[in-house]
């Protein structure tokens, strides 16, 4: 812990675990969502891979779920500035979905698409090597539909835009084309490390 005297005297404590300009957000968990939240039940949910896969692939609730289960336990980012310790999301890694579609050779970035239509992009490097997850738990609760339930993208390394709620595939391309928000003035990439918020960034 870094301490430094504010204007007041009282002791400002530097958090190590904040990437820079992010406070903690502690018991809240801020809504942002840029659609009215769908009325998505489980048995109407679907992912998809496809693009530059060798077997593009559906799952089901069902199918998903009999994927081997894995969990994010750790900390998210959101570009607005909030930030969260220690939260526990249960799902899938990725990486068990990306077996059974195999990634062509030419694959570089995918973009992530909603059952709502909002859609993200990212390079592949970061969706692979079990440090990105589909979702449908938190804290051990049914994932609430307003963050993204039954079914969303967590990407917790890169900012949370990157995590797709409502999440309904991936498709697999060799350049890089923005989604919703990157069209809009966000960065390709999103590293929060590196501060990287806008395009320019
Ligand atoms: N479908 C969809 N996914 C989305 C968004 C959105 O508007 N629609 N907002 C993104 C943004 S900007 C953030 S910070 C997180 C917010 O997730 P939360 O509402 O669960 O906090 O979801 C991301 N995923
Ligand atoms: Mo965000």
């Amino acid at each position: 812990m870094n301490v430094t005297r504010g204007f007041s005297g009282r002791p400002r404590v530097h958090n190590p675990g904040l990437p820079p300009g992010q406070y903690d957000a502690r018991d809240d968990w801020p809504v942002l969502s840029a659609e009215v939240t769908p009325d998505l039940a489980p048995a109407d949910w679907s992912f998809r891979i496809d693009g530059l896969v060798e077997h593009p692939h559906t799952w089901d609730w069902d199918a998903s779920h009999a994927l081997p289960a894995a969990a994010y336990e750790g900390d998210i980012h959101c570009v607005t500035g909030w930030s969260k310790f220690g939260v526990r999301f249960g799902g899938v890694s990725l990486d068990a979905f990306f077996s059974v579609v195999r990634p062509l050779a030419s694959a570089t970035h995918a973009v992530a698409r909603s059952h709502t239509g909002y859609t993200a992009n990212l390079p592949l490097s970061d969706l692979t090597g079990g440090r990105a997850w589909i979702v449908w738990e938190y804290g051990g609760a049914p994932l609430p539909p307003e963050h993204g339930g039954p079914a969303r993208l967590v990407v917790p390394h890169l900012y949370f835009w990157k995590s797709a709620k409502w999440i309904a595939g991936l498709t697999l391309l060799d350049h890089d084309e923005p989604g919703f928000w990157e069209r809009n003035g966000y960065h390709a990439r999103g590293n929060p490390w590196q501060e990287q918020r806008y395009s320019g960034d």
